[in-house]
Protein backbone atom coordinates (compact mmCIF):
# COMPACT_ATOMS: atom_id res chain seq x y z
CA UNK A 1 0.00 0.00 0.00
CA UNK A 2 2.67 2.42 0.82
CA UNK A 3 4.93 1.57 -2.09
CA UNK A 4 1.66 2.92 -4.72
CA UNK A 5 1.65 6.15 -2.42
CA UNK A 6 5.35 6.72 -2.52
CA UNK A 7 5.14 6.68 -6.05
CA UNK A 8 2.78 8.68 -6.73
CA UNK A 9 4.53 11.37 -4.25
CA UNK A 10 7.57 11.20 -6.25
CA UNK A 11 5.83 11.28 -9.45
CA UNK A 12 4.08 14.60 -8.25
CA UNK A 13 7.68 16.01 -6.71
CA UNK A 14 9.26 15.21 -10.26
CA UNK A 15 5.95 17.57 -11.91
CA UNK A 16 6.83 20.05 -9.51
CA UNK A 17 11.16 20.09 -10.25
CA UNK A 18 10.31 20.36 -14.06
CA UNK A 19 7.66 23.56 -14.02
CA UNK A 20 10.89 24.94 -11.59
CA UNK A 21 13.91 24.68 -14.61
CA UNK A 22 15.64 28.25 -14.82
CA UNK A 23 14.31 30.30 -16.68
CA UNK A 24 14.69 34.01 -17.08
CA UNK A 25 12.41 34.48 -15.07
CA UNK A 26 12.67 31.47 -13.07
CA UNK A 27 16.25 32.58 -12.36
CA UNK A 28 14.56 35.48 -10.65
CA UNK A 29 12.69 33.34 -8.46
CA UNK A 30 16.03 31.12 -7.60
CA UNK A 31 15.91 31.53 -4.09
CA UNK A 32 12.03 31.31 -3.89
CA UNK A 33 12.61 27.92 -5.51
CA UNK A 34 15.62 26.10 -3.29
CA UNK A 35 12.71 26.11 -0.27
CA UNK A 36 11.01 23.86 -2.69
CA UNK A 37 14.01 21.77 -3.37
CA UNK A 38 14.21 21.64 -0.31
CA UNK A 39 10.96 20.45 0.86
CA UNK A 40 11.84 18.00 -2.00
CA UNK A 41 14.93 16.93 -0.49
CA UNK A 42 13.20 16.51 2.60
CA UNK A 43 10.39 14.55 0.95
CA UNK A 44 13.25 12.56 -0.47
CA UNK A 45 14.94 12.03 2.56
CA UNK A 46 11.53 11.27 3.56
CA UNK A 47 11.07 8.31 0.56
CA UNK A 48 14.17 6.76 1.08
CA UNK A 49 13.81 6.96 4.73
CA UNK A 50 10.17 5.44 3.97
CA UNK A 51 11.91 2.93 1.12
CA UNK A 52 14.62 1.92 3.42
CA UNK A 53 12.17 1.21 6.13
CA UNK A 54 10.05 -0.60 3.81
CA UNK A 55 13.33 -2.60 2.03
CA UNK A 56 14.07 -3.58 5.43
CA UNK A 57 10.46 -4.38 5.99
CA UNK A 58 10.35 -6.49 3.07
CA UNK A 59 14.00 -7.79 4.02
CA UNK A 60 12.49 -8.87 6.75
CA UNK A 61 9.90 -10.78 5.34
CA UNK A 62 11.76 -12.26 2.28
CA UNK A 63 14.21 -13.17 5.34
CA UNK A 64 11.08 -14.70 6.73
CA UNK A 65 9.74 -16.14 3.47
CA UNK A 66 13.01 -17.52 2.66
CA UNK A 67 13.31 -19.23 6.34
CA UNK A 68 9.89 -20.74 5.69
CA UNK A 69 10.97 -21.81 1.98
CA UNK A 70 13.81 -23.17 3.19
CA UNK A 71 11.81 -25.04 5.85
CA UNK A 72 8.91 -25.81 3.27
CA UNK A 73 11.41 -26.72 0.51
CA UNK A 74 13.20 -28.87 3.57
CA UNK A 75 10.00 -30.38 4.00
CA UNK A 76 9.44 -30.79 0.66
CA UNK A 77 12.69 -32.47 0.44
CA UNK A 78 12.31 -34.90 3.45
CA UNK A 79 8.63 -35.49 1.48
CA UNK A 80 9.75 -36.12 -1.53
CA UNK A 81 12.48 -38.51 0.66
CA UNK A 82 10.11 -40.22 1.81
CA UNK A 83 7.86 -40.48 -1.21
CA UNK A 84 10.98 -41.54 -2.97
CA UNK A 85 11.54 -44.22 -0.46
CA UNK A 86 7.96 -45.12 -0.39
CA UNK A 87 8.01 -45.37 -4.16
CA UNK A 88 11.18 -47.44 -3.97
CA UNK A 89 9.51 -49.43 -1.17
CA UNK A 90 6.34 -49.68 -3.44
CA UNK A 91 8.89 -50.76 -6.34
CA UNK A 92 10.26 -53.45 -4.45
CA UNK A 93 7.20 -54.51 -3.02
CA UNK A 94 6.02 -54.02 -6.48
CA UNK A 95 8.72 -56.49 -7.95
CA UNK A 96 8.57 -58.63 -4.88
CA UNK A 97 4.89 -58.68 -5.77
CA UNK A 98 5.74 -59.42 -9.61
CA UNK A 99 7.89 -62.00 -8.36
CA UNK A 100 5.58 -63.90 -6.12
CA UNK A 101 2.85 -63.18 -8.73
CA UNK A 102 5.17 -65.07 -11.69
CA UNK A 103 6.07 -67.60 -8.52
CA UNK A 104 2.38 -68.15 -8.19
CA UNK A 105 1.77 -68.27 -11.77
CA UNK A 106 4.44 -70.92 -12.35
CA UNK A 107 2.89 -72.85 -9.46
CA UNK A 108 -0.24 -72.76 -10.43
CA UNK A 109 0.86 -73.77 -14.03
CA UNK A 110 2.44 -76.61 -12.68
CA UNK A 111 -0.07 -77.22 -10.38
CA UNK A 112 -2.54 -77.42 -13.44
CA UNK A 113 -0.15 -79.86 -15.34
CA UNK A 114 -0.19 -81.99 -12.24
CA UNK A 115 -4.30 -81.68 -12.14
CA UNK A 116 -3.77 -82.42 -15.79
CA UNK A 117 -1.43 -85.29 -15.15
CA UNK A 118 -3.65 -86.24 -12.10
CA UNK A 119 -6.76 -86.42 -14.14
CA UNK A 120 -5.15 -88.28 -17.00
CA UNK A 121 -3.93 -90.85 -14.29
CA UNK A 122 -7.48 -91.15 -13.24
CA UNK A 123 -8.74 -91.48 -16.59
CA UNK A 124 -6.07 -93.94 -17.56
CA UNK A 125 -6.79 -95.97 -13.85
CA UNK A 126 -10.10 -95.66 -14.40
CA UNK A 127 -10.25 -97.19 -18.12
CA UNK A 128 -8.07 -99.94 -17.17
CA UNK A 129 -10.64 -100.28 -13.79
CA UNK A 130 -13.08 -100.47 -16.79
CA UNK A 131 -10.96 -103.62 -18.54
CA UNK A 132 -10.31 -105.12 -15.29
CA UNK A 133 -14.05 -105.38 -14.74
CA UNK A 134 -14.47 -106.35 -18.10
CA UNK A 135 -11.71 -109.00 -17.82
CA UNK A 136 -13.04 -110.00 -14.36
CA UNK A 137 -16.64 -110.18 -15.70
CA UNK A 138 -16.41 -111.46 -19.06
CA UNK A 139 -14.70 -115.16 -17.50
CA UNK A 140 -17.67 -115.26 -15.42
CA UNK A 141 -19.07 -115.59 -18.49
CA UNK A 142 -17.07 -117.51 -20.36
CA UNK A 143 -16.77 -120.11 -17.71
CA UNK A 144 -20.66 -119.80 -17.18
CA UNK A 145 -20.95 -120.52 -20.48
CA UNK A 146 -18.43 -123.61 -20.90
CA UNK A 147 -19.82 -124.74 -17.60
CA UNK A 148 -23.01 -124.89 -19.39
CA UNK A 149 -21.63 -126.51 -22.51
CA UNK A 150 -19.40 -128.70 -20.30
CA UNK A 151 -22.69 -129.72 -18.77
CA UNK A 152 -24.49 -130.06 -22.10
CA UNK A 153 -21.74 -132.05 -23.09
CA UNK A 154 -21.34 -134.16 -20.41
CA UNK A 155 -25.37 -134.86 -20.84
CA UNK A 156 -24.85 -135.84 -24.04
CA UNK A 157 -21.89 -137.87 -23.67
CA UNK A 158 -23.99 -139.94 -20.55
CA UNK A 159 -26.73 -140.03 -23.11
CA UNK A 160 -24.85 -141.81 -25.58
CA UNK A 161 -22.58 -143.45 -22.80
CA UNK A 162 -26.02 -144.70 -21.66
CA UNK A 163 -27.47 -146.09 -24.75
CA UNK A 164 -23.60 -147.55 -25.00
CA UNK A 165 -24.20 -149.07 -22.13
CA UNK A 166 -27.33 -150.30 -23.25
CA UNK A 167 -26.45 -151.83 -26.41
CA UNK A 168 -23.23 -153.77 -24.90
CA UNK A 169 -26.35 -155.00 -21.68
CA UNK A 170 -27.94 -156.07 -24.73
CA UNK A 171 -25.17 -157.88 -26.69
CA UNK A 172 -23.69 -159.30 -23.13
CA UNK A 173 -27.02 -160.65 -22.48
CA UNK A 174 -26.81 -162.31 -25.88
CA UNK A 175 -23.67 -163.42 -25.73
CA UNK A 176 -24.78 -164.91 -22.05
CA UNK A 177 -27.67 -167.16 -23.92
CA UNK A 178 -24.83 -168.10 -26.61
CA UNK A 179 -22.89 -169.11 -23.27
CA UNK A 180 -25.39 -170.85 -21.42
CA UNK A 181 -26.05 -172.73 -24.54
CA UNK A 182 -22.31 -173.37 -24.88
CA UNK A 183 -22.48 -174.40 -21.56
CA UNK A 184 -24.81 -177.06 -21.52
CA UNK A 185 -22.68 -178.47 -24.66
CA UNK A 186 -20.03 -178.20 -22.93
CA UNK A 187 -21.52 -180.14 -19.61
CA UNK A 188 -22.31 -182.75 -21.87
CA UNK A 189 -19.08 -182.92 -23.29
CA UNK A 190 -17.20 -182.84 -20.50
CA UNK A 191 -19.36 -185.59 -18.76
CA UNK A 192 -18.47 -187.56 -21.74
CA UNK A 193 -14.26 -186.77 -21.01
CA UNK A 194 -14.23 -187.18 -17.57
CA UNK A 195 -15.78 -190.49 -17.97
CA UNK A 196 -13.16 -191.37 -20.55
CA UNK A 197 -10.37 -189.15 -17.89
CA UNK A 198 -11.70 -191.55 -15.03
CA UNK A 199 -10.82 -194.94 -17.29
CA UNK A 200 -7.87 -192.71 -18.49
CA UNK A 201 -6.39 -191.88 -14.45
CA UNK A 202 -6.84 -195.60 -13.48
CA UNK A 203 -4.45 -196.25 -16.29
CA UNK A 204 -2.43 -193.60 -15.52
CA UNK A 205 -2.51 -194.68 -11.73
CA UNK A 206 -1.80 -197.96 -12.66
CA UNK A 207 1.53 -196.96 -15.05
CA UNK A 208 2.76 -194.67 -12.44
CA UNK A 209 2.23 -197.18 -9.70
CA UNK A 210 4.46 -199.55 -11.61
CA UNK A 211 6.86 -196.91 -12.63
CA UNK A 212 7.37 -195.60 -9.17
CA UNK A 213 7.87 -199.27 -8.04
CA UNK A 214 10.31 -199.68 -10.53
CA UNK A 215 12.05 -196.48 -9.26
CA UNK A 216 11.85 -197.49 -5.89
CA UNK A 217 13.34 -200.29 -6.90
CA UNK A 218 16.22 -199.18 -9.29
CA UNK A 219 16.99 -195.67 -8.03
CA UNK A 220 17.47 -192.73 -9.67
CA UNK A 221 19.14 -193.08 -13.24
CA UNK A 222 22.50 -193.67 -13.17
CA UNK A 223 22.75 -191.73 -16.51
CA UNK A 224 21.44 -190.61 -19.22
CA UNK A 225 20.73 -193.73 -21.06
CA UNK A 226 19.99 -195.33 -18.53
CA UNK A 227 16.90 -192.44 -18.40
CA UNK A 228 16.54 -193.99 -22.01
CA UNK A 229 16.45 -197.17 -20.99
CA UNK A 230 13.42 -196.26 -18.41
CA UNK A 231 11.31 -194.87 -21.28
CA UNK A 232 12.62 -190.92 -21.10
CA UNK A 233 13.03 -190.24 -25.23
CA UNK A 234 12.38 -186.50 -24.38
CA UNK A 235 15.68 -184.27 -24.21
CA UNK A 236 16.21 -181.82 -21.29
CA UNK A 237 17.92 -181.92 -17.67
CA UNK A 238 17.25 -184.72 -15.84
CA UNK A 239 18.60 -185.51 -12.39
CA UNK A 240 20.76 -188.75 -12.81
CA UNK A 241 22.75 -190.30 -9.95
CA UNK A 242 25.99 -192.42 -11.01
CA UNK A 243 27.29 -195.49 -8.63
CA UNK A 244 28.44 -194.59 -5.10
CA UNK A 245 28.09 -190.54 -6.24
CA UNK A 246 25.92 -187.84 -5.20
CA UNK A 247 22.75 -186.85 -7.58
CA UNK A 248 23.09 -183.50 -9.78
CA UNK A 249 21.33 -182.21 -12.49
CA UNK A 250 22.09 -183.25 -15.94
CA UNK A 251 21.32 -182.36 -19.82
CA UNK A 252 20.58 -185.90 -21.42
CA UNK A 253 19.97 -185.72 -25.19
CA UNK A 254 18.32 -188.51 -26.50
CA UNK A 255 19.02 -190.04 -29.45
CA UNK A 256 17.38 -192.65 -31.24
CA UNK A 257 19.89 -194.89 -29.88
CA UNK A 258 20.09 -194.18 -26.67
CA UNK A 259 20.63 -191.05 -23.75
CA UNK A 260 24.43 -189.10 -23.86
CA UNK A 261 24.89 -187.35 -21.09
CA UNK A 262 26.57 -184.01 -22.17
CA UNK A 263 29.70 -183.02 -20.47
CA UNK A 264 30.26 -179.73 -22.48
CA UNK A 265 28.56 -177.50 -24.53
CA UNK A 266 29.29 -174.11 -26.10
CA UNK A 267 27.23 -172.44 -28.66
CA UNK A 268 27.38 -168.71 -28.11
CA UNK A 269 30.32 -167.41 -25.92
CA UNK A 270 27.30 -166.50 -23.22
CA UNK A 271 29.43 -168.91 -20.61
CA UNK A 272 33.39 -167.58 -19.64
CA UNK A 273 35.26 -170.82 -19.96
CA UNK A 274 38.53 -169.05 -18.49
CA UNK A 275 38.19 -171.13 -14.54
CA UNK A 276 40.52 -172.62 -12.38
CA UNK A 277 41.17 -175.90 -10.99
CA UNK A 278 38.27 -175.81 -9.09
CA UNK A 279 35.41 -174.35 -10.93
CA UNK A 280 36.74 -177.02 -13.55
CA UNK A 281 36.37 -179.73 -10.83
CA UNK A 282 33.09 -178.96 -9.46
CA UNK A 283 31.84 -177.85 -12.92
CA UNK A 284 30.37 -174.19 -14.31
CA UNK A 285 27.41 -172.58 -16.32
CA UNK A 286 23.90 -173.56 -17.18
CA UNK A 287 22.78 -176.65 -18.24
CA UNK A 288 20.24 -174.89 -20.47
CA UNK A 289 23.00 -172.84 -22.11
CA UNK A 290 26.71 -173.25 -22.25
CA UNK A 291 28.67 -175.17 -19.57
CA UNK A 292 30.95 -177.62 -18.49
CA UNK A 293 29.83 -180.40 -16.39
CA UNK A 294 32.42 -181.31 -14.36
CA UNK A 295 35.97 -183.51 -14.14
CA UNK A 296 34.50 -184.93 -10.61
CA UNK A 297 30.77 -186.15 -11.87
CA UNK A 298 32.44 -186.73 -15.50
CA UNK A 299 34.57 -189.36 -13.63
CA UNK A 300 31.85 -190.36 -11.53
CA UNK A 301 30.10 -191.60 -15.29
CA UNK A 302 32.93 -192.72 -16.53
CA UNK A 303 34.08 -195.40 -13.58
CA UNK A 304 30.67 -197.36 -13.99
CA UNK A 305 31.79 -198.37 -17.22
CA UNK A 306 33.01 -198.56 -20.50
CA UNK A 307 32.16 -195.28 -22.00
CA UNK A 308 32.19 -193.36 -25.57
CA UNK A 309 32.68 -190.03 -26.17
CA UNK A 310 30.93 -188.11 -28.95
CA UNK A 311 32.31 -185.05 -30.09
CA UNK A 312 30.71 -182.61 -32.02
CA UNK A 313 31.30 -179.38 -33.78
CA UNK A 314 30.39 -176.75 -36.21
CA UNK A 315 32.25 -174.07 -37.84
CA UNK A 316 31.15 -170.74 -38.58
CA UNK A 317 30.33 -171.80 -42.27
CA UNK A 318 27.74 -174.77 -40.61
CA UNK A 319 29.72 -177.39 -41.35
CA UNK A 320 29.62 -180.27 -38.95
CA UNK A 321 32.36 -182.92 -37.80
CA UNK A 322 31.87 -185.49 -35.01
CA UNK A 323 34.36 -187.57 -33.28
CA UNK A 324 34.01 -191.12 -31.27
CA UNK A 325 36.17 -192.27 -28.53
CA UNK A 326 36.75 -195.39 -26.26
CA UNK A 327 36.20 -192.73 -23.37
CA UNK A 328 37.70 -192.89 -19.54
CA UNK A 329 38.19 -190.67 -17.34
CA UNK A 330 40.42 -190.95 -13.86
CA UNK A 331 39.71 -189.21 -10.93
CA UNK A 332 41.26 -186.34 -9.10
CA UNK A 333 43.60 -188.36 -7.92
CA UNK A 334 45.38 -189.15 -10.90
CA UNK A 335 44.77 -185.34 -12.29
CA UNK A 336 41.47 -186.64 -14.13
CA UNK A 337 43.68 -187.92 -16.77
CA UNK A 338 42.29 -188.66 -20.02
CA UNK A 339 41.78 -192.01 -21.63
CA UNK A 340 40.89 -191.97 -25.37
CA UNK A 341 41.00 -194.14 -28.01
CA UNK A 342 39.46 -193.42 -31.59
CA UNK A 343 36.50 -195.52 -32.78
CA UNK A 344 35.04 -193.57 -35.75
CA UNK A 345 35.12 -189.93 -37.53
CA UNK A 346 33.74 -188.07 -40.05
CA UNK A 347 36.11 -185.17 -39.89
CA UNK A 348 39.57 -185.26 -40.90
CA UNK A 349 40.62 -184.37 -37.44
CA UNK A 350 40.68 -187.63 -36.01
CA UNK A 351 43.86 -187.24 -34.34
CA UNK A 352 42.97 -184.14 -32.11
CA UNK A 353 42.80 -185.75 -29.16
CA UNK A 354 44.41 -189.15 -29.78
CA UNK A 355 47.17 -190.69 -29.57
CA UNK A 356 48.71 -187.77 -27.80
CA UNK A 357 46.15 -187.10 -25.53
CA UNK A 358 45.34 -190.67 -24.16
CA UNK A 359 46.50 -190.47 -20.64
CA UNK A 360 47.00 -187.11 -20.77
CA UNK A 361 46.50 -185.09 -17.02
CA UNK A 362 43.71 -182.38 -16.72
CA UNK A 363 45.34 -178.89 -16.84
CA UNK A 364 44.45 -175.40 -16.20
CA UNK A 365 45.89 -171.80 -15.60
CA UNK A 366 46.57 -172.85 -11.72
CA UNK A 367 47.58 -176.25 -12.16
CA UNK A 368 50.22 -176.86 -15.18
CA UNK A 369 49.98 -180.84 -15.25
CA UNK A 370 50.62 -180.05 -19.33
CA UNK A 371 53.72 -182.20 -20.43
CA UNK A 372 55.72 -178.83 -21.65
CA UNK A 373 58.41 -177.91 -19.03
CA UNK A 374 58.69 -174.27 -19.42
CA UNK A 375 55.18 -173.41 -20.30
CA UNK A 376 51.78 -172.94 -19.03
CA UNK A 377 49.51 -173.90 -21.54
CA UNK A 378 46.22 -173.66 -19.85
CA UNK A 379 47.60 -170.21 -19.32
CA UNK A 380 49.22 -169.57 -22.53
CA UNK A 381 45.66 -170.82 -24.51
CA UNK A 382 43.16 -170.20 -21.46
CA UNK A 383 40.78 -172.47 -20.50
CA UNK A 384 41.44 -176.17 -19.00
CA UNK A 385 42.42 -179.07 -20.93
CA UNK A 386 44.11 -181.99 -21.26
CA UNK A 387 47.58 -179.81 -22.64
CA UNK A 388 50.60 -181.78 -23.76
CA UNK A 389 52.58 -179.22 -25.70
CA UNK A 390 49.58 -176.85 -26.00
CA UNK A 391 48.73 -178.16 -29.58
CA UNK A 392 46.07 -180.74 -30.68
CA UNK A 393 42.87 -179.21 -29.53
CA UNK A 394 42.00 -177.23 -26.91
CA UNK A 395 37.78 -176.97 -26.76
CA UNK A 396 37.52 -174.66 -23.48
CA UNK A 397 39.51 -171.76 -25.11
CA UNK A 398 37.98 -168.01 -25.96
CA UNK A 399 35.09 -168.08 -27.52
CA UNK A 400 35.83 -166.21 -30.98
CA UNK A 401 33.37 -163.66 -30.22
CA UNK A 402 33.84 -161.67 -33.63
CA UNK A 403 35.16 -162.01 -36.98
CA UNK A 404 38.39 -159.21 -35.84
CA UNK A 405 38.96 -160.85 -32.56
CA UNK A 406 39.99 -163.86 -34.50
CA UNK A 407 42.48 -162.59 -36.97
CA UNK A 408 44.46 -161.29 -34.04
CA UNK A 409 47.10 -164.33 -34.23
CA UNK A 410 47.00 -164.09 -30.01
CA UNK A 411 43.08 -164.84 -29.84
CA UNK A 412 43.30 -167.31 -32.26
CA UNK A 413 45.51 -169.51 -30.46
CA UNK A 414 43.47 -168.45 -27.36
CA UNK A 415 40.48 -169.67 -29.07
CA UNK A 416 38.97 -173.02 -29.14
CA UNK A 417 40.37 -175.37 -31.84
CA UNK A 418 40.47 -178.78 -32.60
CA UNK A 419 43.38 -179.61 -34.87
CA UNK A 420 47.02 -181.00 -34.74
CA UNK A 421 47.66 -177.87 -35.97
CA UNK A 422 46.77 -174.82 -34.02
CA UNK A 423 45.79 -171.96 -36.31
CA UNK A 424 44.56 -174.42 -39.02
CA UNK A 425 40.93 -174.21 -37.90
CA UNK A 426 39.83 -172.40 -35.20
CA UNK A 427 36.58 -170.94 -36.44
CA UNK A 428 34.52 -173.52 -34.77
CA UNK A 429 30.92 -171.88 -33.85
CA UNK A 430 29.56 -174.63 -31.60
CA UNK A 431 30.57 -177.41 -29.71
CA UNK A 432 29.42 -180.55 -27.79
CA UNK A 433 30.65 -183.30 -25.75
CA UNK A 434 28.64 -185.93 -24.96
CA UNK A 435 28.81 -189.45 -22.91
CA UNK A 436 27.27 -192.32 -22.87
CA UNK A 437 28.04 -196.28 -22.11
CA UNK A 438 29.60 -198.29 -24.65
CA UNK A 439 27.00 -201.18 -23.63
CA UNK A 440 24.50 -198.73 -26.10
CA UNK A 441 26.25 -199.02 -29.40
CA UNK A 442 24.29 -201.25 -31.70
CA1 LIG B 1 53.83 -176.83 -18.24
Amino acid sequence: MKIPQLLILLLTILVHAGDGFPTDRERRDKHASWDDVNVVAHGLLQLGQGLKEHVDKTKAQMRDVNGKLKVFNSTAAELERKQQEQGEALKAQSKEAGERYRLLTELAEEVKLRVGEVERHTEDNKSRMDRLEEVLTEPTLDSNGSEHERFSFIQRLMVSQNRRIDQLVEKIQQQQDKLEKQSLHLQALQSKVAHKRVKSHRRRDEGMALRGEAEHIQGLPRDCHDLFVRGQRASGVYTIQPENSQPFNALCQMASDGGWTVIQKRQDGSQNFDQLWENYKKGFGSLDGEFWLGLDSIHSLSKQGQYVLQVELSDEAGQQQAARYKFQLDGENNLFALHLEQESSSGAQEKSLTPEASGLPFSTADRDNDLTADINCAELLSGGWWFSSCGGSNLNGKYPRHAGQRRRQKSRRQAMFWSVTPGQSGSLRTTLLKIAPASMKQ
